[in-house]
């Protein structure tokens, strides 16, 4: 079991800020642990290490962890609900799973401690994000199973800041209570902020609203969707990352110079690597990104592979700090999608659409279906009221923009169709971008 004084924590900017060296041991010590823990305590990793031949005496630094086992979701689904524990049951704090809503969810346990250490590293992305024990945050990820909610409240509790538990839903509601609270920054999926960010334009709110950061994560979005949702609501938005089978949010985040997130990598280990051999992939190059947690109690995960595609540096960055930075994510390597032969994300046909200045609204969705034995990617995107008004010569016009921008940015022919405003279904979770029909013909 990990003492609760294992390591110092604390926003402490020692962590934050430590030599390569110095952390690597850090790092190292901390690795030693949790494979000796989930060695004698996990039957599932006992028996993987066995058959690659692997005892814990070989783990003796951090260059070790190449000899470890992969864990992926599918392990985490055979050993449902709670298979993996490395602590007695009756020890678990509490269960948080995943926001999916076909068949068995993923579930993850949490000690007290792991509890905690989840609340550390959210109040660290808070301060990331300037906030301080005088914010009020007003969080609109969904409480429950979900890790958003709890998590952004654990986060706001370890930094003293005040939290608004609104969940999700009834923007109206939503609007009065930031007004009439006072609250000073936001905590929601990006696709919900702007959709917040618009009503509150929309019904003439927005000066009077006191918000200055935006904490948004939980799916992938792009630099322009920042940008847009930053010019609207006149705040600093930043892209927070994590998944409950590691912790919740609070696994990496961007500082205000938003080049890369920022991982927290005394509790949670990256690497990134190919997603067909499992090798590292170089500084830079976009990979699989893989997390071995390093303090957590309840359900220490090896290599566990997240499916998240993204590319890692170790450069210092220009706020000091010397954690590595992961960069935004492309998407995941289950939500891309291959159309005739070629690889396709939404997160490019959101870069692609907010890049045309303005002709277009960021709502989007993606529908792949086949026509003649052909995969078809039509793409729906909204488009301003008026122009339905206008001239027919000038929608086609758009539309045949669309379509060209599109092509240049995916390398393949997409067939548009221009809607009107709020056709496209809002999201107060995470947004589907994407409609796979192919399946069913
Ligand atoms: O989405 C945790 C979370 C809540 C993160 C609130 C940030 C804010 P899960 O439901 O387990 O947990 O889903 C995890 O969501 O593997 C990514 O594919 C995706 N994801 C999470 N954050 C980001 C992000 C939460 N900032 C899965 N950018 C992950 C892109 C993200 N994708």
């Amino acid at each position: 079991m990990v003492p609760a004084n294992w390591e110092e924590r604390i926003r402490d900017p020692k962590i934050e800020c430590m030599s390569r060296d110095e952390m690597a041991d850090l790092q190292g010590k901390k690795l030693v642990n949790v494979v000796e823990r989930v060695y004698n305590n996990v039957d599932f990793y006992h028996k993987k290490m066995k058959e690659l031949g692997v005892e814990p005496g070989d783990i003796k630094r951090m260059e070790d962890i190449v000899k470890l086992p992969f864990t992926t979701k599918e392990d985490l689904r055979d050993n449902y609900p709670f298979g993996l524990l490395a602590i007695p049951k009756s020890e678990v704090a509490r269960v948080q799973g995943t926001s999916g809503t076909t068949g068995k969810l993923t579930l993850a346990s949490y000690s007290d401690y792991d509890v905690e250490v989840w609340g550390e590293c959210v109040a660290r992305c808070l301060t990331m994000a300037g906030l301080t024990k005088d914010d009020i945050i007003h969080v609109c990820y969904g409480y429950g199973l979900f890790t958003g909610g709890l998590g952004a409240d654990f986060g706001a509790r370890a930094l003293g800041a005040m939290a608004i538990p609104m969940s999700a839903g009834n923007t109206k509601r939503q609007m009065m209570c930031m007004e009439d609270f006072g609250a000073t920054a936001i905590a929601c999926t990006p696709s919900y902020a702007l959709h917040l960010a618009e009503a509150m334009q929309e019904s003439g709110v927005i000066d009077k609203i006191k918000i200055k950061a935006g904490i948004c994560g939980a799916e992938p979005w792009t630099e322009e969707m920042r940008h847009k949702i930053e010019e609207i609501m006149h705040i600093n938005c930043f892209d927070i990352y994590g998944l409950c089978e590691i912790t919740g949010p609070g696994v990496a985040q961007d500082c205000i110079h938003h080049a890369g997130l920022h991982v927290n990598h005394d509790h949670f280990y990256p690497e990134v690597l190919s997603p067909g051999t499992g090798d590292a992939v170089a500084e830079g190059e976009l990979g699989e990104l893989v997390f071995t947690t390093l303090s957590k109690e309840a359900m220490p995960l090896l290599r566990y592979r997240t499916k998240d595609l993204t590319s890692i540096t170790y450069e210092t960055c220009e706020c000091g700090r010397t954690t590595p930075r992961i960069s935004k994510f492309k998407g995941r390597t289950d939500d891309m999608k291959v159309i005739r032969g070629v690889n396709v994300f939404p997160t490019q046909v959101e870069e692609a659409l907010l890049g045309m200045g303005g002709a277009v609204a960021p709502h989007y969705l993606m529908i792949v279906d086949r026509e003649n034995n052909m995969d078809r990617l039509t793409v729906m995107v909204e488009v301003d009221e008026e122009l339905f008004s206008d001239e027919i010569r000038k929608l086609d016009a758009l539309k045949n923009r669309v379509g060209a921008v599109l092509k240049q940015a995916l390398g393949i022919a997409v067939n548009v169709k221009l809607v009107e405003p709020k056709t496209i279904e809002r999201s107060e979770g995470k947004a589907k971008r994407v409609i796979d029909k192919r399946d069913l013909v």
